[in-house]
């Protein structure tokens, strides 16, 4: 019997669980990060896994990406996004914008203007490598607006499908990388045993609720509201959970993506597979060149209006 027939049907168990704490970024924003902090530096093919919350004044404004792609999905409030090519808009709750910076962009991501001081603007930002033919694309976007998130529903399971598919239901999300994206809903009693490749990283991030990952007879994690979950390979499939009796819905995103293999060397915003690139890619920066060009003489509004200066 084939290797992948043997193993297929095994579940995944969870290898590693972490809380993410509440740390500061960009200009005054809150952020916890699981992937891409320091005990997690890289979960091949992903960068970083932000959970983020920002007020006005407070945001991301003005800064550049190379090398990558980066997928905001919003869950309250919303964000308003400029960049230096002229594309501008605002990515409001439940929906989402998955980019790919490829060779280059600089944007501004803040609280739009009329989400008022108050108001908490939370999502969760996702970064995704890409494989080294992939790395000096030219940039370009894919936006859906929440009523067009493709969803299911089924057995107490509610699905909303940013990338991939679910039961035959498919996301029109195009992945130059690999990747599923799953933010998922049960309610209390439901569970879930979800297909994931084999050979695919993949994780689960918990965002309500308190659930149950692994093997419903025999070894299982529990985890509740901002814990990352790194499933192990040798399955290809999650069993999940609700055994709550506290009545309340779980909701957790479960991410799979195909590794690259490639090394990777980082600078910040800037992810490259060699130290040269990297220090070309400064250069470019710096010079307004290779896809920087239009980065010299712009300055998105938010940052305007906010008085700040680059
Ligand atoms: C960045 C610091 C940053 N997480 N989540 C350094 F904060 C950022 C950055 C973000 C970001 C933006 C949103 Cl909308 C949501 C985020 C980090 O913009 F890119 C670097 N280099
Ligand atoms: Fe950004």
């Amino acid at each position: 019997m084939p290797i992948s027939e043997e193993a297929s049907g095994k579940k995944r168990l969870v290898v590693k669980k972490l809380f993410a704490r509440q740390q500061h970024e960009g200009f005054g924003a809150v952020v916890r990060r699981s992937i891409g902090r320091f005990e997690l530096r890289y979960f091949d093919p992903f960068l970083v896994l932000d959970e983020f919350s920002v007020s006005a004044p407070a945001g991301f404004p003005d800064h550049p990406h190379r090398g990558f792609e980066t997928v905001t999905y919003m869950l309250e409030g919303e964000i308003l996004h400029e960049d230096c090519e002229g594309h501008k808009g605002v990515i409001r709750e439940g929906g989402l914008q998955w980019m790919t910076a490829g060779k280059g962009i600089v944007h501004s991501e803040m609280p739009s203007s009329n989400a008022t001081g108050t108001t908490r603007n939370k999502g969760l930002q996702l970064w995704i490598n890409l494989s080294s033919k992939h790395k000096l694309v030219m940039p370009s976007y894919q936006e859906i607006e929440s009523k067009d998130i493709a969803e299911a529903e089924k057995d107490g399971v509610r699905v909303r499908i940013i990338a991939g598919e679910w039961n035959g239901v498919k996301s029109k999300i195009c992945t130059r990388t690999p990747t599923m994206y799953l933010d998922f809903t049960l309610t209390p009693g439901s569970k879930i045993s979800q297909h994931i490749p084999l050979h695919w990283n993949a994780f689960v991030y918990v965002l309500q609720g308190h659930g149950h990952f692994g093997d419903s007879r025999s070894q299982h994690s529990t985890a509740a509201a901002h814990h990352l979950l790194i499933l192990g390979l040798g399955g290809d499939r999650l069993e999940a959970w609700n055994g709550s009796d506290s009545g309340l819905p779980l909701r957790f995103i479960l991410v799979g993506g195909e590794p690259i293999g490639e090394p990777v060397v980082q600078f910040g915003p800037f992810v490259m597979n060699t130290q040269e690139e990297i220090d070309q890619t400064v250069d470019d920066f710096e010079n307004f060149t290779n896809g920087f060009e239009k980065a010299r003489h712009w300055k998105s509004q938010a940052a305007s209006d906010l008085g700040l200066l680059f």
